[in-house]
């Protein structure tokens, strides 16, 4: 089983993109391939699809755009649920303690991370940075 975990502009600006790596390989989770690219306005909008209609989807969309991102392959058993609960709740000021977003998220708009929520997504996003992952 394997699952997308993207860094987004705003670690990258904050150059945590180290120590967001360190951690996960801290939690042991093993690296199957790795690539940093920046979205085109196109991609953006397929990869948010599901949020076309939200409210905040054009925010999102300039966000995911206005810098390069850091795709991780993760691989693992239950490895979409296990990295879900180590990048934390949506919102920075809810996640657990020592996740991700809890570390290095700011607000809900700039989170950080963002990991698949299903396998069915993983293999959609994943597509987005590998050919074959
Ligand atoms: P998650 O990334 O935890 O799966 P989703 O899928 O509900 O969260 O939302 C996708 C992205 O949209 C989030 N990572 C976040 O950056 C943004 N987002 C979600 N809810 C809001 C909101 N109420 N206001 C602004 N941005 C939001």
């Amino acid at each position: 089983m394997k699952t997308l975990l993207m860094i987004k502009p705003d670690a990258v600006k904050k150059k945590v993109v180290g120590k967001i790596i360190s951690m996960v390989e801290e939690r042991g989770f093993d690296i199957k391939d790795m690539r940093m690219k920046r979205f085109t306005r196109e991609e953006a909008e397929r990869f948010y699809e599901v949020h076309r209609n939200r409210p905040f989807f054009e925010e999102l969309v300039r966000f995911i755009t206005s810098g390069p991102v850091v795709g991780l392959c993760l691989e693992g058993d239950d490895i979409v649920e296990r990295v879900r609960k180590f990048i934390g709740a949506t919102d920075p000021s809810k996640a657990e303690p020592c996740t991700v977003r809890a570390l290095y998220g700011t607000d809900i708009s700039h989170n950080a991370v963002h990991a698949s929520d299903s396998a069915e997504n993983a293999e959609r996003e994943l597509k987005f940075f590998f050919e074959n992952c």
